[in-house]
């Protein structure tokens, strides 16, 4: 096979203008426009609406490149585009080879005719999708959420780049993935399908291999499999069967792959090739992690389970949603998408939902969670809104678009489930978009999603579970919010402003969105406003919240807890400590009814462009404190505390497949560190279970004098090592008598790490450290500091970096410094 990419630099002018601007390939106008100086940054102040124009307009790609005879002596020459975005016509010398309508497909033509030795010419007009969309919907208007441009679903783009409730309108044109050139005779690999099956401990693989064939040589494929300890292997097939060939494959001792926090991500290297005597045809290359995965729905005597199964362990999914890490996505780097990964593997995630408003992502994306251990609950890309599924060219096109996806990343171990839409059952039976005239677009909802979809998926990933829907109770329009069966979005707190505690009254069997927001930090507030912006309601601040009355909202839930703010930055660090506290409220809870509530993904992990937002690892990557909060209501030993009055029970819950035993200790201390009364006892922990520990009543010992100077410290310990830590105060913080804490730092080097040991004379509440000048991932962050509870926390020193540095840098900040 010849390579000849395409990729680099192109001409782009608007079809209006003759004025040349350089283009990247991949990339995107936008990108382009940005960096001839043509518009102003899209995420500062409120740019976003000045480069609206970008979208309006009509654009043409251009460039030249050579055809050399090798490349014309092949039989055949493809074009590849393996993304554009969108609508788009593609000429090769003036004639018009390809039209496309899905940014979700690589389109692949054989160009070899319209090809000549030397110099060619290549244009690719992108039409607005913007125009369209809106011309569609006046033509005939479809349901659509939102105060944002309506009409995403009319056209095979992300929803969300036509604005979401947490992201600009900036819907982008142009290549936004590599284009080339493949030249090929006699043969090619179009796809290897590759099943694992499972059987006494030893696994078969059996590699498929779908191939595009022009003669019936006589060629052979080959597998080389390399196993994680190095075991490398060869085998070689004559074909027998010409279009497609299995390969088959032994391990009598599989080393499996588990979910983060159940064990290894040992990862299989197969290379599959053809060959024609020793000239190699062509080779696709795979990283296998070698697990069986099971939903299982099963009758209990609470409804029906909902429960992932990995390699016959049930895992309790903990996790959250993804949107696209950028609303410019082709400069989203493999670095970026690592950050992430890693984030969320670093605080005990398992789990991420790709949200059905963006798009299936790269490929990186997927070999991150193969790598980390993140299963992948993947929408296909339906949200919000009532799409055509009553045309037959949509349906065609979405047939291509659903086989490509399946087929490119059916062989990823990571992948989970394949789940039909987002929040579009929800719509028909609660949002209104059930009225006359909408029967046929309703039936062919129902058609869609439970019928046709369905049996694509098991068409062409006949060993992955499919669910219709998010939420949904897996039968069609019936109670999608069924806490009885499937999935739920819980969003009564936040959008229905219900207090915190009301997710205390539901036990669903898998809740997969529900969420809280909060502003990013003050160092990425600076990427989108001017210090003299730094107020709630400034025009970029309001500009940067795109849920309405997002704001407001946050300060009424703020009051409920916490003393008004002194400054700006107290606000947005006592923000911060709500999400965190609304999401620990919600996963202790859910964890503690493990048996019945299988998985808890909370919305959302990332943010699209630095905004307020419900993510808890901002745009530039830097972890909010809900983020480092989840480590801990994650963490797969936990602790927490369910009160009545002054009842407390205290729970453990054991993620772990194995017994866990330890101390639980618990001390009522006043603010000063004065003990009331204490115990511990040991807890010897069955795998996968929840149960009370303790019931501790303090009705005697707390009373009116001392309820504002008392908190109950209960420590989990394994080892002498101090594993969770809770801080329960009897009264709301914003009533807590809290005092300066004087809190004194020891500080030590060892190897390339800082450990630091902090102390207090007096309570302080969720500790912050900081640095101005870097960003660091502390172990530990916006932690509580009993009174003379000396509490450690690690870092890696920044490169360059010495000691002096450290301790005349670090910043420590907690709740009493915030009024
Ligand atoms: C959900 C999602 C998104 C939205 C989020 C926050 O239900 O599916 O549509 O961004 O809520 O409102």
């Amino acid at each position: 096979m010849l390579n000849y990419g395409l990729s680099g630099v192109w001409n782009l002018h608007s079809l209006d203008s003759v004025q040349k601007i350089e283009a990247n390939v991949p990339g995107n106008v936008h990108l382009d426009l940005l960096a001839a100086g043509l518009i102003p940054d899209p995420f500062w102040g409120e740019n976003e609406n000045k480069v609206r124009w970008v979208a309006e307009k009509d654009w043409e790609y251009q460039r030249n490149f050579i055809v050399d005879e090798a490349l014309m002596d092949q039989e055949h020459i493809d074009l590849v585009c393996d993304g554009l975005d969108t609508l788009a016509t593609v000429t090769i010398n003036g004639e018009t080879l390809l039209s496309t309508n899905n940014m979700f497909c690589q389109y692949r033509q054989d160009v070899k005719k319209s090809l000549r030795i030397g110099e060619n010419e290549i244009k690719v007009v992108f039409s607005s999708a913007l125009n369209y969309v809106q011309e569609k919907m006046k033509e005939n208007p479809l349901p659509c959420v939102g105060d944002w441009v309506q009409g995403w679903a009319y056209l095979r783009k992300a929803a969300s780049h036509f604005g979401w409730d947490w992201g600009p309108i900036l819907p982008t044109s142009g290549i936004w993935k590599d284009i080339r050139l493949e030249g090929w005779s006699s043969a090619r690999i179009i796809d290897v399908f590759i099943r694992q099956l499972h059987y006494s401990g030893k696994v078969t693989l059996g590699f498929m291999m779908d191939m595009a064939i022009d003669d019936k040589k006589d060629l052979e494929a080959r597998l080389v499999m390399a196993e994680p300890d190095g075991k490398i292997s060869e085998t070689r097939q004559e074909f027998r069967h010409g279009r497609s060939e299995v390969i088959p494959y032994f391990l009598d001792q599989p080393q499996l792959w588990w979910p983060n926090g159940y064990g290894e991500q040992p990862l299989y290297q197969a290379t599959l090739s053809i060959w024609d005597g020793e000239v190699l045809l062509d080779e696709k290359k795979y990283t296998l992690g070698i697990r069986k995965l099971e939903l299982k729905l099963e009758d209990d005597p609470w409804g029906t389970s909902f429960k992932f199964l990995v390699n016959d362990v049930q895992i309790n999914a903990k996790g959250s949603n993804w949107i696209p890490a950028d609303s410019l996505p082709t400069r989203i780097s493999r670095k970026r998408l690592k950050t992430l990964i890693e984030s969320a593997a670093a605080v005990n995630q398992n789990m991420i939902r790709v949200w059905g408003g963006g798009y299936y992502e790269d490929d990186e994306f997927y070999d991150l969670c193969d790598r980390y251990g993140i299963l992948v609950w993947q929408d296909f890309m339906f949200t919000c809104a009532v799409y055509p599924l009553d045309q037959e060219d949509f349906l065609e096109n979405i047939r291509n678009e659903v086989s490509q996806a399946i087929h490119r990343l059916r062989h990823h171990a990571c992948l989970a489930l394949w789940c039909g839409n987002n929040e579009m059952e929800v719509g028909w039976t609660e949002w209104g978009w059930d009225k006359p005239g909408m029967e046929s677009l309703k039936t062919a909802f129902k058609r869609f999603f439970y019928q046709i979809l369905l049996a694509w998926v098991i068409d062409d990933d006949p060993d992955r579970p499919y669910w219709p829907g998010s939420p949904s109770s897996g039968a069609a329009l019936i109670s999608p919010q069924d806490d009885q069966k499937g999935d739920i979005h819980e969003w009564r707190v936040w959008h229905e402003q219900k207090p915190i505690t009301e997710y205390h009254d539901r036990i669903p069997r898998f809740v997969s969105e529900f969420g809280f927001q909060s502003f990013p930090s003050i160092k990425t507030i600076s990427a989108f406003a001017d210090q003299a912006d730094g107020y709630l309601n400034s025009i970029p601040m309001e500009s940067h919240q795109k849920n309405g009355g997002g704001n407001g909202r946050m300060m009424t839930y703020l009051c409920q807890n916490f003393r008004m703010p002194k400054d700006f930055k107290a606000m947005v660090y006592l923000t911060q400590i709500q999400q965190g506290e609304a999401l620990k409220t919600g996963i202790e809870h859910w964890r503690r009814n493990g048996e019945r509530t299988s998985g808890t993904l909370y919305w959302q992990l990332n943010d699209c462009w630095p905004a307020v937002s419900w993510s808890t690892v901002d745009y530039f990557g830097r972890w909010k404190a809900a983020h480092y909060m989840a480590k801990h209501f994650f963490a797969p030993l936990m602790v927490s505390v369910k009160n009545n009055g002054l009842r407390y029970e205290v729970f453990i819950t054991n993620d772990h497949a194995c017994l866990s035993i330890g101390f639980l200790q618990w001390t009522l201390m006043t603010l000063d560190g004065e003990v009331l009364a204490n115990n511990e006892k040991v807890f010897i922990m069955m795998p996968a279970a929840t149960e009370i520990q303790d019931v501790l009543d303090f009705s005697e010992l707390v009373n009116s004098e001392n309820y504002r100077k008392t908190v109950l410290v209960i420590k989990c310990m394994q080892n002498e090592e101090l594993i969770q830590m809770q801080v329960i105060p009897f009264t709301p913080n914003k009533h807590l008598l809290l005092k300066n804490p004087k809190i004194k730092t020891d500080m030590v080097q060892v190897g390339r790490d800082v450990v630091i040991t902090l102390t207090s004379t007096s309570l302080a509440r969720y500790v912050e450290l900081s640095f101005e000048d870097t960003d660091i991932i502390f172990s530990s962050n916006y932690f509580d500091l009993p009174a003379r509870n000396p509490y450690r926390v690690t870092f890696s020193l920044p490169d360059g970096w010495d000691m002096d540095r450290v301790k005349k840098g670090l910043k420590i900040h907690s709740l009493v410094d915030s009024y």
